[in-house]
């Protein structure tokens, strides 16, 4: 067999993504599958299906990952592919999604072609890889590589106050295989790029180097709520004015630092959210990412500051919740140089970049040799349902990803 030979059947890929799109599928387009809800259910009931059918060994381990083995000429560690099935509440259909399903397709590519490979190949998806309906994001594959605690994780209440356990239990996807202790060979995840870098320089690949650190924190802010008419200002103790506050200096924070620094508020709650009362209550998240860890704890510091200063001044209560913390990581150079050949052998206009999104392949990366692949995102939409990447773009990626895993499983 020449590895040289062998090619990703886009239309079978492509069939695959289309089908799981359909599951959640919101009315003007885009799709609703937030984690362990009952369309996640149907998500991966239809991809351990695939997996079932491409004859892959099917295992759930107790966080609900579900990986599908293909066995090697040789045990030891596989080869891993994987990405999450699970979205945002109005996504797109590529997010994740396009990572498990290029790692099916080349695991049927394999199969078709009778390849028997020296190394296993893993193949799978990870639970909770978004963090919106349960915090932290990454959550699955953060406790399946050993970086989150298996109990703290089931423990964790939803935005809607359900359990990861009792979510998990109730879709029938608490498995038995043990967490943590997984090894694999090396990891690769293709993935689009949710940014705007390939579709703006006109480049086909990203070759991954690595994914910026995040942090998520959750403000409880309580004050008085009171008559919007009769309560002068010098009396107030507005929650909402600080949730405003809070927004406004995160987006001062990251202009004045400038450089790669981000940041986001993207959940407010006031109470009792009516227009003649001053909020009683409020609840704000901000999500701050940096490439570099020192100025995202800068960042953090600034942001900390700023909320304990503005609440005394105000004579407000805030708590302060990390909902997620994780450190930037670095993939194996080596592992990016392969990414960045493969596609240059393929014939792909290729660059190395960073993610500015949070992968599974971050919880891999301190583990194994690590690699992601990047395609465009069409306008750098993502978490939207005009998410988009072209069927092209989609075989140029998959077809890098077939070769650069067949270099680890010859
Ligand atoms: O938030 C993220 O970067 C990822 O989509 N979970
Ligand atoms: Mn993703
Ligand atoms: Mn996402």
């Amino acid at each position: 067999m020449n590895a040289e030979t062998l090619r990703i059947d886009l239309d079978r890929l492509h069939g695959r993504l289309d089908e799981l799109g359909r599951i959640g599928a919101l009315p003007g387009g885009g799709v609703a599958r937030l984690a362990l809800s009952d369309a996640d259910r149907e998500g991966r009931d239809l991809v351990v299906g695939w997996m079932r059918e491409l004859g892959l060994q099917v295992s759930v381990d107790r966080i609900g990952n579900v990986l599908g083995l293909r066995p090697g000429e040789s045990a030891g560690p596989p080869v891993t592919i994987g990405s999450h099935i699970d979205t945002v509440k109005a996504g797109g259909i590529y997010d994740g999604n396009l990572g498990v399903l290029a790692g099916l397709e080349v695991v049927a590519v394999l199969n078709d072609a009778g390849v028997v490979t020296r190394r296993p190949l893993a193949v799978g998806f990870f639970t909770n890889e978004e963090g919106s309906r349960f915090a932290p994001d990454m959550m699955g594959s953060a406790v399946h590589q050993g970086f989150l605690d298996l109990e703290q994780a089931l423990a964790v209440r939803g935005i809607d106050g359900k359990s990861v356990a009792e979510e998990l239990a109730r879709i029938g996807y608490a498995g038995e295989a043990p967490t943590g202790g997984f090894r694999a060979h090396s990891y690769f995840e293709l993935h689009v790029e949710q940014g705007p870098v390939l579709e703006q320089e006109g480049v086909q690949i990203g070759a991954v180097e690595g994914v910026q650190g995040i942090s998520w924190t959750e403000y409880s802010i309580r004050g008085v709520s009171n008559h919007a008419g009769t309560t002068p200002m010098r009396m107030r103790r507005d929650a909402g004015y600080l949730a405003a506050a809070i927004s406004v200096e995160a987006r001062a924070i990251a202009r004045e630092m400038g450089g790669d620094q981000v940041a986001t508020t993207g959940h407010i709650q006031l109470k009792p959210n009516l227009v003649n009362v001053i909020p009683g209550e409020a609840l704000i998240t901000v999500d701050l990412r940096n490439t570099y860890e020192a100025l995202l704890q800068e960042a953090e510091r600034r942001m900390y500051e700023f909320v304990e200063r503005t609440a005394a001044a105000e004579g407000l209560e805030v708590r302060q919740r990390v909902l997620a913390r994780f450190e930037p990581v670095t993939f194996d150079p080596v592992m990016v140089d392969s990414v960045e050949r493969e596609a240059a052998n393929l014939g792909y206009s290729v660059r190395r970049m960073p993610s500015g999104a949070g992968h599974d392949a971050q919880m891999f990366a301190p583990n194994c040799p690590t690699a992601m692949v990047f395609v465009p995102s069409v306008r750098g939409i993502s978490h939207n349902p005009a998410e988009f990447t072209t069927p092209e773009q989609i075989g140029a990626g998959a077809q890098v990803l077939l070769g650069v895993v067949l270099q680890q499983l010859m």
